[in-house]
């Protein structure tokens, strides 16, 4: 589906870092369609619903300090089957087990500090996308190559 769409969004380490640009570069290059961006400083509030699952783990706390240690960078991109090849792209959760030409396997070493969220599924991705963007807030914008890369 040429409309499916994701969450991706870089951490505050990835910002602190000033990987911003490279890590848009790379979704851009591969053909994906920019629809929505913003920059912001997380409320501990709604960290707790976009890690809602995670809300019991051990390492949630840690989880919440770091990705309310500073702004983070969030965007929507759309393109077809964007949920799973921006996961490929990113690599595992542990960037110990990344491989080199995923954003986490050539910017981060721990799972702490693994520089990008990207949605895990369609459903995953609707819910997050509804959680962080207003529906006026996302572009339905004609990429005037769209025929070629995506049809
Ligand atoms: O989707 P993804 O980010 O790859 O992993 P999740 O299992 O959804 O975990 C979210 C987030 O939690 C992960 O990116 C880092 C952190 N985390 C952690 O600090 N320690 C773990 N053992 C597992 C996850
Ligand atoms: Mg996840």
């Amino acid at each position: 589906d040429v409309r499916e769409r994701t969450l991706i969004a870089v951490k505050p380490d990835g910002v602190q870092r000033r990987l911003v640009g490279q890590i848009i570069q790379r979704f851009e290059q591969r053909g994906f369609k920019l629809v929505g961006l913003k920059m912001l400083q997380v409320s501990e509030d709604l960290l707790s619903q976009h890690y809602c699952q995670l809300t019991s783990k051990p390492f949630y706390r840690n989880l919440v300090d770091y990705m309310t240690s500073g702004p983070v960078v969030v965007m929507v991109w759309e393109g077809d089957n964007v949920v799973q090849s921006t996961r490929t792209m990113v690599g595992p959760t542990n960037p110990a087990a990344a491989q080199a030409g995923t954003v986490r396997g050539d910017f981060s070493l721990h799972v702490s500090r693994n520089v990008v969220h990207a949605s895990d599924s369609l459903e995953g991705a609707q819910r997050e996308i509804q959680l962080w963007f207003q529906g006026k807030d996302l572009l339905n914008w004609d990429c005037y190559d769209q025929n070629l890369t995506m049809e």
